[in-house]
């Protein structure tokens, strides 16, 4: 099983968003807050250079709020700032305007000693597909302004959408691709439904995800399927939860697909609380593996 990163796709993203680049004081780059690092796009840095940029882990509703937390310090020591939002419920988005003045002070500061006539931050959101672009577009207009999908042509006319007297937002975001060939990264990316099920194996996918909530939300995991201690073949606990949840086929057999459609939309909808799948520490132990 391997899933595969469209370089083609890429390409033009990449082409896209460089374009554009030069039209705004910073950028914002969504990140989904339960993936910090798998939802980023591996060349983001080189793709936005030295342009001020300001991190926004949104879903943070989603997210587990300590983990959260960990991330926003793990991106400060690297000097970039970052802020928990979620941009369906319009939370944290007074903070972006905030944090986007203070990124920019300096710069806006030499202007205005220049002589140049203060002027609205203009910024463009950048993110992987399903991130939350639209929706943060459409929170910060405070209307329904984003389109929804990627329509072709629309550089031509570009448009500024006003945020308040101080922001204006490209209404185009710049979509960018996460790193789906590594398999981790690819599994992280499906549960949190960032990539289409059908690209994976959807009991592989469960696998993982029983294991991941063994190791780091055991509690959650045997409060939800009722069970004293989680065995350690994963095939029993297959077992365990389509008899739990009756998922079987004619003759009684657990039926493994259905039960794998079960786990998945359990996660999804957050039937074991707010989860995040990677910590700051795990990104580091990994680099530091492969150095
Ligand atoms: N819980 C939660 N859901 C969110 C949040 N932001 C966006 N969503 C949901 O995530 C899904 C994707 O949001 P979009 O705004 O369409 O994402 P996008 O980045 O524009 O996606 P593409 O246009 O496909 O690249 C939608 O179902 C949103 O309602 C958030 O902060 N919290
Ligand atoms: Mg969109």
């Amino acid at each position: 099983m391997t899933i595969q990163w469209f370089p083609g796709h890429m390409a033009k993203a990449r082409r896209e968003v460089t374009e554009k680049l030069k039209l705004v004081d910073i950028i914002f780059e969504l990140v989904d807050a339960r993936i910090p690092y798998s939802s980023r796009n591996p060349m983001i840095d080189e793709i936005i250079q030295h342009k001020p940029r300001l991190v926004l882990l949104n879903k943070a509703d989603m997210a587990d709020k300590e983990v959260t937390r960990e991330w926003i310090s793990y991106f400060a020591e690297k000097g970039i700032k970052a802020l928990a939002i979620n941009s369906q419920a319009g939370e944290g988005m007074k903070d972006i305007v905030k944090a986007s003045h203070e990124i920019l002070k300096e710069k806006f500061d030499r202007l205005k000693a220049k002589g140049v006539k203060p002027r609205a931050i203009r910024a463009m959101i950048v993110g992987i597909p399903n991130v939350g672009k639209s929706t943060l577009i459409n929170r910060l207009a405070k209307k329904n302004i984003a389109k929804t999908g990627n329509t072709p042509g629309v550089t031509k006319s570009q448009q500024w959408i006003k945020v308040g007297k101080e922001l204006e937002l490209l209404d185009t975001p710049g979509i960018l691709w996460p790193k789906f060939e590594d398999q981790e990264v690819g599994k992280k990316l499906a549960v949190t439904g960032a990539i289409k099920d059908t690209l994976l194996n959807l009991q592989d996918l469960v696998v993982f995800s029983l294991k991941f909530l063994e190791e780091r939300y055991p509690e959650r995991l045997k409060e939800r399927y009722k069970i004293e201690s989680v065995p350690e073949n994963v095939v029993e606990m297959f077992d365990h939860i389509g008899e739990l949840r009756g998922s079987l086929r004619a003759g009684g057999i657990v039926d493994y697909d259905k039960v794998s459609e079960l786990v998945i939309r359990e996660i999804r909808t957050e039937k074991f609380g707010p989860l995040t799948f990677e910590r700051p520490s795990d990104i580091m132990s990994a680099q530091e593996s492969t150095n």
